[in-house]
């Protein structure tokens, strides 16, 4: 047994190895965790997310440690999560961007961490939120989220962050078309990086003008950026954290962050009791309630949605203990 108060103290003071460890438990899905989430719970709120996503390549881990020295010379403590959602363990898949991020592995006011979530009950959705809990709680006044690798999961990343950074880059693939059209909404800033290659400027084009399609703006509603950066010499980070800025201002402004954070947490709230509501019904197998209700569905005397709703009366009437 973890004693999750020492290490919720010393992750209260930043130190690293305990905060490693508390994620060690998210990753792990450690049954202590609940212990751990209701010890943090307090300490939470402060942090800014930031999402990063992109197609492989695109030069987010690049960005990532440019806005890492940029934040850090603003005084900032920062946090990195790097997701990869491919993997069941962390470590392999992340070794260039241990290389890309070593020059703040000795700043104690950073704090790098990836995290694998494939295999996982509930996934990326379900780890990635409780991950940022414990850095938030940790002191880290802003964190990045990057995806590794495959972008298929761009759109559960931008979920759990307050503001979602699409990067895009000239040359990779068919421009916007290969970036989905996905990409369109969930994007509020958007950067094309590698503005050192030819077809930066058509990126940046075609991009404003697939932007400008379909929607009818409100005045005063927020209209994503498009920032050009050359991430590998740190030009055009700043401009990427003026419109962080300028975002994170017109939130607050209008509500929208307390907004997005409810739903944010209605939706861990559901990953949550959906997974626990999951292993019961999965505990219930051989059980004596199904098997009776089954007897009765069989025979007709029952039909099978009264019988789940009878079950799932049963289950949450007992005050059993979850995942
Ligand atoms: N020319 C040029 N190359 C860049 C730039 N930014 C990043 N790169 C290079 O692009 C390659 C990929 O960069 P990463 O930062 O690892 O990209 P990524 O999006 O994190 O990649 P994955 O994590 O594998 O999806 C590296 O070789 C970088 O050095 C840039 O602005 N210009
Ligand atoms: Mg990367």
């Amino acid at each position: 047994m973890v004693d999750v108060a020492g290490l919720v103290e010393q992750a209260r003071e930043g130190r690293p190895r305990a905060v490693a460890r508390l994620i060690s438990l998210v990753e792990g899905a450690s049954p202590q965790l609940r212990e751990v989430m209701a010890a943090l719970a307090p300490l939470t709120g402060g942090a800014y997310v930031v999402g990063l996503t992109g197609s492989p390549g695109v030069g987010k881990s690049t960005s990532t440690s440019a806005l890492v020295t940029a934040y850090r010379k603003a005084g900032k403590r920062v946090g990195v999560l790097a997701v990869d959602p491919s993997s069941p363990f962390s470590g392999g898949a992340l070794l260039g961007d241990r290389v890309r991020m070593s020059e703040h592995a000795s700043d104690p006011g950073v704090y790098i961490r990836s995290m694998a979530t494939r295999g996982h009950l509930g996934g990326l959705a379900w780890a990635a939120p409780q991950a940022i809990r414990v850095l938030d709680a940790a002191g880290c006044e802003v964190i990045l989220v990057e995806t590794v690798g495959v972008g298929q999961s761009e759109v559960e990343i931008a979920a759990q962050a307050d503001t979602s950074v699409v990067l895009l880059a000239p040359g990779m693939g068919d421009g916007i078309q290969a970036a989905k059209a996905g990409i369109l909404e969930i994007g509020d800033v958007y950067v094309v990086n590698k503005a050192d290659r030819d077809g930066a400027d058509a990126t940046a084009r075609e991009l404003n003008h697939m932007l400008g399609l379909g929607e009818s703006r409100e005045p005063g509603d927020w209209r994503p950026p498009i920032v050009k950066t050359v991430a590998a010499r740190s030009e055009g980070i700043d401009e990427v954290i003026e419109a962080l800025d300028k975002h994170r201002a017109w939130m607050e402004e209008r509500g929208v962050l307390a907004a997005r954070r409810g739903r944010r947490a209605a939706g861990e709230i559901e990953n949550i009791a959906l997974t626990a509501l999951r292993s019961r019904i999965g505990d219930l197998r051989g059980d004596r309630r199904l098997d009776a209700l089954a007897e009765r569905v069989a025979d007709g005397t029952l039909d099978p949605y009264a019988a789940a709703d009878e079950l799932i009366a049963g289950l949450t009437g007992d005050g059993g203990s979850g995942a």
